[in-house]
């Protein structure tokens, strides 16, 4: 039975988000963005009150939160300030890996860690030359008696200037392509060196940063899953996570949805508000349209993780959709506020830059349509039953 009907807890979930998103973030969301300031009031008020972490198990101290419950917190912070939510979502990201493939000993340390204080994690799989295409690599893990050694640089690293620990991708096997990809938990010391926090186009608030492992030891049994099958475990941590981040990308269409509405209803040109003129209501209606169909897709593709169902086709719907989705609306509200909407006074030119990352982060929109070709023309064997599409 299809049913997106929410229960009363995810109503009281998604109510808690949009309050701390409206008390707590959008009062400062617009100046924290123009300086690009760090946002550490917010980040230890959201762990308060639970709306960080909320992927970590019930067994290791977390909320354990369905994926669904994840999106419906993450498009009410992102509707908030998505460059925030980037910087309180990010530790899902490096910990999906470790939930997939560390011990009991190891998740229980860690994960510890993650509830018990404001602890933030990064994901690092960028590099400089490989990007789009993870298996081009060149950061190197050299095993030694029992501990590896890492070395190389990783780029874009979200939270890398302020995260405690890293879970990195590094090549084992130089020769086997994306068979010789292993994925490590390091522990910030002296040697992993955050070279450069990058001053960007959007989501200003967040930290982006490069950073470098020089000899970085890794005992072990800080290797996530088996050696040489990091890639795979990357490729099912980004189909866990991209259904947060297309959730993300509606909440910014939202905002911008919501904005271009109230002013088109105040804005009064040829004596009407400009919201009597039809131009300016299809304008609505598509941008209304795109993002309930956004809002669809991301639920969907949350619900068959939540089912433990295979999502990799529907996760890349939702984000490519979700995000393409993010960069026209917003575009149509600043279009929609004429002039004033290119003028930082307005709120709506932020959402239109940040906006844009959507389209780039966790595999761009172009790579999104290279797996639901793939996924399309050549479907992959899957053990689990055939997924349902909305
Ligand atoms: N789940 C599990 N396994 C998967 C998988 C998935 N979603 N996708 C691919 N695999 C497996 C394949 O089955 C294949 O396995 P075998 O080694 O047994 O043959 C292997 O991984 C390689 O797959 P593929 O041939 O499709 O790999 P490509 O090198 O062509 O890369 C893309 C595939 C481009 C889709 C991948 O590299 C990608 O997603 N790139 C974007 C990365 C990204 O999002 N970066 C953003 C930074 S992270 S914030």
């Amino acid at each position: 039975m299809a049913d997106f009907t929410l229960s009363v807890e995810q109503k009281n979930l998604r109510e808690l988000a949009h309050d701390f998103a409206e008390k707590e973030i959008r009062p400062v969301a617009w100046e924290l963005d123009k300086e690009g300031t760090w946002p550490q009031a917010i980040i230890d008020k959201a762990h308060e009150v639970g709306l960080m972490n909320t992927h970590v198990p019930e067994e290791y101290g977390g909320p354990g939160l369905s994926y669904l419950d994840g999106c419906l917190i993450e498009e009410e912070l992102s509707w908030g300030c998505s460059g925030i939510q980037t910087s309180l979502g990010a530790n899902g990201l490096a910990a999906a890996p470790v939930h997939i493939g560390a011990s009991h000993e190891v998740k229980r340390e860690y994960f510890d860690e993650l509830i018990g204080s404001p602890v933030l994690a990064s994901f690092c799989l960028t590099e400089p030359d490989a990007g789009s295409d993870v298996s081009g690599m060149r950061t190197r893990a050299r095993r030694q008696g029992d501990t590896y050694v890492l070395n190389g640089s990783k780029c874009f690293i979200t939270n890398g200037g302020h995260a405690s620990w890293f879970t990195v991708y590094a090549k084992t096997d130089p020769d086997a392509g994306h068979r010789g990809i292993s994925a490590f938990l390091v522990r910030k010391d002296d040697t992993v060196v955050v070279d450069k926090k990058e001053d960007k186009m959007g989501q200003r608030a967040s930290n982006t940063a490069t950073i470098t492992f020089n000899d970085t030891e890794v005992h072990a049994r800080y290797l996530l899953g088996e050696e040489n099958k990091g890639f795979k475990l990357a490729m099912m941590t980004l189909d866990r996570t991209r259904p947060g981040v297309a959730a993300m990308a509606t909440g910014i269409a939202r905002a911008a949805l919501e904005f271009a509405i109230d002013y088109s209803k105040q804005r009064v040109q040829f004596g009407v508000p400009i919201a009597m003129h039809q131009a300016v209501q299809f304008m609505i209606a598509d941008m209304a349209t795109k993002v309930h169909l956004s809002r669809l897709a991301t639920w969907n593709s949350a619900v068959l993780l939540d089912q433990g169902r295979r999502n990799t086709v529907e996760s890349s719907h939702a984000k490519r959709f979700a995000a393409d989705t993010a960069m026209e609306v917003t575009t149509d509200a600043v279009q929609v506020y004429g002039g004033y909407g290119f003028i930082k006074d307005y709120p709506v030119e932020k959402l239109m830059r940040d906006a844009k990352i959507m389209q780039l982060y966790e595999g761009t929109s172009q790579i999104q349509r290279l797996v639901i070709a793939r996924e399309t023309l050549l479907p992959r064997r899957v053990e689990q039953p055939a997924a349902a599409t909305a």
